[in-house]
């Protein structure tokens, strides 16, 4: 096991192995079955290429081959940052297969995160792309290899320019015959959390665990090898890679389709051409397809189920579904750290537009507790806590901050507030976390402050979320200057300047003379989100 990665007691663990939960398989065989029930059926759609469940598996073998020549071993960190294309689950693939670990980064991520990621991983590869919505990556890694202080082996998806990189494509080799892999208890990955906290945490999940969580996914979303899946969301986050997302879709046989971008022009097309039965939105994203859905020419009528979630759904979004897609809606839950909720397939009308539904597994626990992690009554409201088997039990190193945020018992204190109807679903009410939910993007508070105090003229800064139309939330930073306050510009532009993904910069910044504080002298973020809705709602 990768050392640093808390994991479950053996008394649990062989519970969730005799329950039938866990069962010893590993991505690489996934893989390798699907390449022998499913062949010649198309696996894998991109906008260049058409690749055959067969052709994945081969592919995956001769990289598997690639990267151990090039050094890459057994339990080596490798920070993955892809955009939505086929190479994206050549290299998971061929990662698996040695047992190497993928660091799921998302493609707009930037400089900070992807840097951080390579240090506090040690990484041994940084695996990326040429150019992504403008972006050249390339620079970035560049920037990354120089700032790192054992940079990684550099690989480019694409064309490596004038850099000293690796192209992904050459490093196929000749497969050499099967050596032993990892086993199914090894962590596949780490996946990035949504975080609260000064740096981002890294989520370590086993073959195990993960496999069952979408095996078990497909059920509930009616997956099978019928299924066309869309994955019109980045593909390394965790909702359209496991709920069930492309991995449930490749288990079943089924079909996924990839969207380089999320428009409904693109993205239309694509249900179309391809016959798309299933998709995943954050609310955002949904609200602008069903505003554009109600004009399209485009034949959308193969889509029957549309997935929400990563953020609130308004009971106003989710009623437009069925009229203007004639799809289902399902409501989707979930966290990277493990536990899913989704509204069922056949739940009456009124649990899916207005509830977040009910775990995967029969041994999920959920806990609603007050603050004293005392059980509230069904119906109240509380802190949603949960362990299960595709929970994890703690972070990457991260030790201090695992004793903060999972029980003595080992429940995940999600962050959540919630409360469970008497049918046992769950509606979430609001969040207890230092966290910004950006439309279904998640920023930690804690991450920007720092980012802010770093500028000479900043004294203090608190980073709260404010209501917005759109997205639902967005940034608000409040910032105590020191002197004479900078310009809210300035103060936005030093951050972006620092090199972090878009989504993090404050949208807005408020400078005010002190922060209003709690009982016990802390800054009170409720007073300054409550400060700043009366200036943007002023009649409230
Ligand atoms: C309210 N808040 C939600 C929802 C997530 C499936 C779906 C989503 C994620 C995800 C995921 C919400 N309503 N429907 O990993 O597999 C907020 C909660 C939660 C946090 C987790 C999946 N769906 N949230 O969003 O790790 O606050 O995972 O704790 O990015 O998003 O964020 P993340």
């Amino acid at each position: 096991m990768l050392s640093g990665c808390p994991t479950w007691p053996e008394e649990f663990a062989r519970y969730y192995r005799q329950a039938g939960y866990w069962r010893g398989e590993t991505f690489g065989e996934l893989l390798r079955r699907g390449a022998e029930e499913h062949g010649e059926r198309i696996a894998l759609v991109d906008d260049r290429r058409r690749i055959s469940y067969r052709e994945l598996d081969a592919r995956a073998d001769r990289l598997t081959a690639g990267l151990r020549e090039l050094g890459v071993e057994y339990q080596d960190r490798v920070v993955v940052q892809l955009p939505n294309i086929a190479e994206f689950f050549e290299v998971c693939f061929a990662l698996f297969r040695l047992g190497a670990v993928p660091v799921f980064a998302l493609p707009s991520h930037r400089l900070t995160e992807v840097g951080y990621f390579c240090e506090f991983s040690a990484a041994t590869a940084y695996i990326t792309t040429d150019t992504e919505a403008g972006f050249d990556h390339r620079e970035l890694a560049a920037e990354v290899t120089a700032k790192v202080p054992e940079p990684p082996h550099v690989i480019i998806a694409g064309d490596p320019g004038e850099h000293p990189f690796h192209a992904l494509e050459d490093l196929h080799a000749e497969p050499v015959a099967d050596r032993a892999g990892p086993s199914s208890g090894d962590i596949a990955f780490l996946q990035l959390s949504g975080g609260s906290t000064g740096v981002p945490k890294l989520i370590p999940r086993t073959h195990d665990d993960y496999l069952y969580s979408f095996r078990a996914s497909n059920d509930i979303c009616g997956v099978d090898a019928d299924t066309v899946y869309l994955g019109a969301l980045p593909i390394a986050h965790n909702f359209p890679m496991s709920s069930p997302g492309t991995f449930g879709v490749l288990h079943a046989g089924g079909r996924v389709v990839l969207a380089r971008r999320s428009s409904p022009d693109e993205v239309f097309e694509l249900i179309e051409r391809e016959r798309v039965t299933l998709t995943a939105a954050v609310p955002p994203l949904a609200l602008v397809w069903l505003d554009a859905a109600e004009e399209t020419e485009r034949d959308l009528s193969s889509l029957r189920v549309l997935q929400i979630g990563g953020a609130k759904c308004s009971e106003e979004v989710a009623r437009r579904v069925r009229p203007t897609f004639g799809a289902t809606l399902q409501q989707v839950f979930g966290m990277a750290e493990g536990l899913v909720n989704y509204t069922r397939l056949d739940d009456p009308e009124e649990v899916v537009l207005t509830t977040q539904g009910r775990p995967i597994s029969p041994d999920d626990e959920v806990l609603v507790v007050d603050d004293e992690d005392r059980p509230v009554a069904t119906g109240e409201t509380g802190h949603l806590l949960t362990r299960g088997p595709y929970t994890i039990r703690g972070y990457y190193r991260a030790e201090e901050h695992n004793a903060a945020v999972f029980t003595p018992q080992g429940f995940y204190r999600t962050g959540d507030v919630v409360r469970r109807t008497p049918q046992g679903n769950i509606v979430v009410e609001g969040r207890a976390k230092d966290q910004i939910n950006r439309g279904g993007e998640k920023v930690a508070a804690e991450e920007i402050e720092n980012h802010l105090l770093a500028h000479q003229d900043v004294h203090d800064a608190a980073v709260v979320s404010m209501p917005d139309e759109y997205l639902g939330e967005r940034s608000c930073a409040f910032v105590v200057p020191r002197g004479h306050p900078p310009r809210g510009r300035e103060l936005i532009r030093f951050v972006r300047r620092r090199g972090l993904a878009g989504y993090k910069v404050p949208d807005r910044v408020e400078f005010v003379e002190r922060f209003p504080r709690t009982g016990v002298g802390k800054t009170s973020k409720a007073d300054l989100r409550a400060a700043i809705e009366r200036e943007l709602v002023p009649h409230l």
